[in-house]
């Protein structure tokens, strides 16, 4: 269903080509007819309310200004200040016209973080380039300013980052950061050269000034220098020679390539190669100690995955470092050891403080596109509103946009199965209850009613299972994606109707009941994607013992 759109007036600031542009692209059709779903009257501000963040005490270009009417088409104003703030008001009133509780009034809107983003920096198979250029669209639609381009397995960013970039991949990040720039969003491009690079050489020097000439000739507005996931300490002779301890030699490599790239108004970030703990490391307060204070840091929290992050822990390492952390959370990704797991569970334990000793958070997404744009639309929902964010509200907002209404429902039962995440306890809420409701009701209650009730739970999953495996689902991509975790959420149909039909009498089981449940605990044992926690596979073995 399309949002139609009439601009009841636009300030000469605004270009109008440009603004049904951006209206499209917010998923607003603007037209001539007054009769349609919103009404807009625009104003053009400078007033400092508008254009200074004072928590961060830096100029803005992200406020704005909603005055709501009764209903939308009544009559709204929104003033902004300069294109992304235009952007985000669009954006913002697309979202508030579907949603029931509009209320009139005026609102001040601005985002609680300064950088908010997404990073393809997984281990794997990088994204599409087709599904690259979606990503951005979604970030823009979801009022993430920052999109990162750095995934592991670029060659020319990190294996072979000497090499120079071959004409085809050189062109598809340039239409790539077109695509960010058409949409008012950063791009950000990390290059990993510390595998071999000699930190010492002059020769190094120049090949690494000139692949990020390269990135910066297509158009990237920042740099990330990535020393994660390195030797940790000097190895090359001249190196050990030159320098005291890796720290010395990253920041000064860092700081030359920060003084060039100062003359072309490119800010950089570096990560470094220790990127989590305390923050007062040896290592980590050497960095932040002879980093020039104007690079940013990337770091992850206490953790690679760090189960929740604090405002406090964020000011520790500010006050060690010389700058506010700017975060690289690893959530949703599920590279490495965690790919047994499908993170699709809503952001959470993420201080809502935290935004006062942090500038931002960019989050790293998983090698599927489509599936972590259900964890990354809650992450920004808290970036952009960190004190008003509920993880729940915002899960089921985020699972109704990438899986469809339709099939909101049925995602979410599957969703409540597969939570194992640093984030969130493995076990799923629905399925938990059920079973401790059988056990009960089989033991003080009547055994033939709890099998009826637990049989129906098991109709459940049949139903939500077959529901996201058919072919009309919404979407196709994600379904796609889910795949081995679907089959193995099917699978727990079956081992649930087996507790219900064998396991729900308090005297022992019959023989034919150990060998059913025997064998479908088998079977999912044998497939080890992480669906229904532990709960399932624990309780189907006590049954049998
Ligand atoms: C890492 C890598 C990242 C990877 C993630 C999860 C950083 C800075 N680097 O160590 O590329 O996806 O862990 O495995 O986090």
């Amino acid at each position: 269903m399309t949002t139609t759109v009439h601009w009841l007036s636009v300030p000469v600031e605004i270009d109008r080509e440009r603004l049904n542009r951006v209206a499209l692209q917010s998923g607003l059709t603007p037209t001539d007819e007054d009769t349609s779903d919103l009404l807009v009257d625009i104003q053009w501000s400078t007033e400092p309310d508008l254009t200074y963040d004072s928590l961060h005490r830096r100029p803005t270009d992200e406020a704005y200004r909603l005055d709501l009417g009764v209903t939308p088409s009544e009559h709204v104003t929104i003033t902004v200040t300069g294109p992304r703030s235009l952007r985000w008001a669009l954006v913002d009133l697309r979202e508030k016209i579907t949603d029931p509780s509009w209320v009139e009034g005026r609102i001040r809107c601005s985002p609680s973080f300064v950088t908010r983003g997404l990073i393809e920096g997984f281990y794997g198979p990088p994204w599409t380039h087709e599904a690259r250029l979606d990503m951005v669209d979604f970030a823009a639609r979801n009022r993430l300013n920052t999109v990162m381009y750095a995934p592991k397995d670029d060659p020319y960013l990190r294996r072979d980052w000497r090499v120079p970039h071959a004409e085809a991949s050189r062109d598809r990040l340039a239409e790539m950061i077109g695509r960010c720039r058409d949409l008012d969003i950063d791009a950000m491009v990390g290059i990993s050269p510390g595998l071999s690079m000699r930190y010492s050489s002059d020769e190094d020097a120049d090949l690494l000034d000139a692949k990020i000439a390269t990135l910066v000739e297509v158009g990237a507005t920042s740099i990330a220098l990535l020393y994660d996931d390195i030797p940790d300490r000097l190895q090359h002779p001249g190196d050990i020679e030159a320098f005291p301890d890796l720290a010395a030699a990253q920041c000064e490599v860092a700081n030359r390539v920060h003084d060039k790239l100062r003359v072309a108004g490119i800010p950089l970030v570096v990560c470094p190669t220790i990127y989590w703990g305390e923050g007062d490391e040896t290592y980590i307060s050497a960095l932040g100690q002879g980093l020039d204070p104007r690079i940013d840091m990337f770091w992850t929290g206490r953790a690679i995955c760090s189960p929740a992050i604090t405002a406090s822990e964020a000011a520790h390492f500010a006050r060690v470092n010389n700058r506010p952390p700017l975060y690289w959370d690893n959530y949703p990704v599920n590279d490495v050891a965690m790919t047994a797991e499908m993170h699709i569970g809503a952001y959470q334990n993420r201080d809502p403080l935290l935004a006062r000793f942090s500038n931002g958070v960019m989050a790293n997404a998983m090698e599927y596109p489509e599936a972590s744009k259900i964890a990354l639309a809650t992450i920004s929902d808290y970036l952009w509103d960190a004190d008003g964010y509920d993880a729940e509200i915002s899960w089921v907002r985020a699972i109704t946009q990438v899986a469809g209404a339709q099939d909101a429902a049925a995602m979410l039962a599957f969703a409540d199965t597969v939570r194992a995440s640093c984030l969130s306890d493995p076990e799923p809420v629905a399925l938990t209850e059920a079973l401790q409701a059988f056990a009960f009701e089989v033991e003080y209650g009547d055994p033939d009613v709890a099998g009826e009730k637990l049989e129906a739970f098991a109709e459940e999953i049949r139903r939500a299972a077959a529901k996201l495996q058919a072919p009309d689902v919404e979407n196709r991509t994600l379904q796609a994606e889910l795949v081995p975790w679907l089959t193995k959420y099917e699978l727990g149909a079956e081992a649930v109707s087996a507790l219900a039909t064998h396991a729900c009498s308090d005297s022992s089981m019959t023989p034919e009941g150990v060998a059913a449940i025997s064998h479908v605990l088998e079977r999912l044992k044998e497939d080890d994607h992480r669906v229904f926690g532990d709960v399932l596979e624990m309780t189907l073995a006590d049954t049998i013992l």
